[in-house]
């Protein structure tokens, strides 16, 4: 039962039939699948099968782009079993995908996740510019940036923030996380990076571990 739904959620991810994912995964949730199983199992791993054909040049971007609004559709069902949380947050995340990266699902994932750990979300979106992070550093009362990449043309705009924090003397205000697939950790301690995280789960330990050095 549960591989069954699992592989209907899959199926029409891949061919980007946004109604028979919300259908199969509201199934999902009905039947009790645990709510991370969905999202693994399900929704990323239909994702992936998409990200193969896209390399294979088996699928083009409309239809990746067709599937990618499947998937929201289907997250968006899933995000309020994660936030269950009191009125006090536990620290405050502003989240964005870098400049000129337009990629959303990853990052939302890790931020569906960081309010399902009960940290309060400012989320800029994509194609975020550094002086935006540095904007939101100044106001005072943000703990992490926290910033998604998906291209490798993409991840020097991680570096470029760090900088502009950097010369805005605000690098020691805030703690700086960053993720995405092209991301290492190797990466990230070359430009400085208070963190990486190579998934949503390890990032919300690693958001509660930069919290705790304060
Ligand atoms: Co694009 N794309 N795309 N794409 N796309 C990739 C990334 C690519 C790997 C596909 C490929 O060629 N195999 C490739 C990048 C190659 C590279 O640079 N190495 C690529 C390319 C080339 C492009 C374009 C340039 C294509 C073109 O126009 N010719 C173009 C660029 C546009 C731009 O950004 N300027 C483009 C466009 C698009 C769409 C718009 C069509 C669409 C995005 C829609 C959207 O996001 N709303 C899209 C998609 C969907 C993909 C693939 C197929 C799927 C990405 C995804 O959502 N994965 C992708 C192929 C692939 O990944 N296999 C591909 C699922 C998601 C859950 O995983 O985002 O990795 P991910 O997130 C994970 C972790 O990485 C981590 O946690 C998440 C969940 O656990 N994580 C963090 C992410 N951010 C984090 C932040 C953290 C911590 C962890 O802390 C802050």
């Amino acid at each position: 039962m549960r591989e069954k739904i699992l592989n209907d959620i899959k199926s029409a991810l891949e061919k980007g039939n946004r109604e028979g994912v919300v259908k199969h995964t509201k199934a999902a949730v009905d039947a009790g699948i645990e709510i991370r199983d969905i999202l693994n199992n399900g929704l990323i791993a239909g994702m992936e099968i998409i990200g193969n054909k896209f390399k294979a040049n088996e699928v083009f971007i409309p239809e990746v782009l067709i599937s990618a609004k499947a998937m929201h559709a289907g997250m968006s069902l899933l995000e309020p079993h994660y936030v269950k949380c009191g009125i006090k947050p536990i620290g405050k995340v502003v989240i964005g995908t870098v400049k000129g990266d337009l990629h959303d699902i990853g990052k939302n994932i890790v931020s569906m996740m960081l309010k399902g750990a009960c940290f309060a979300i400012e989320d800029f979106g994509i194609d975020v510019p550094p002086q935006k992070f540095v904007d939101a550093a100044k106001v005072g009362d943000v703990d992490i940036i926290a910033m998604s990449a998906l291209l490798t043309t993409s991840m020097n705009a991680m570096r470029e923030t760090i900088n502009a924090l950097k010369n805005s003397g605000l690098r020691d205000k805030v703690k700086v996380m960053v993720g995405g697939a092209p991301i290492t950790q190797e990466f990230a301690d070359s430009i400085g990076a208070d963190s990486y995280a190579r998934d949503a789960a390890v990032a919300v330990d690693k958001a509660r571990e930069l919290l705790s050095k304060g």
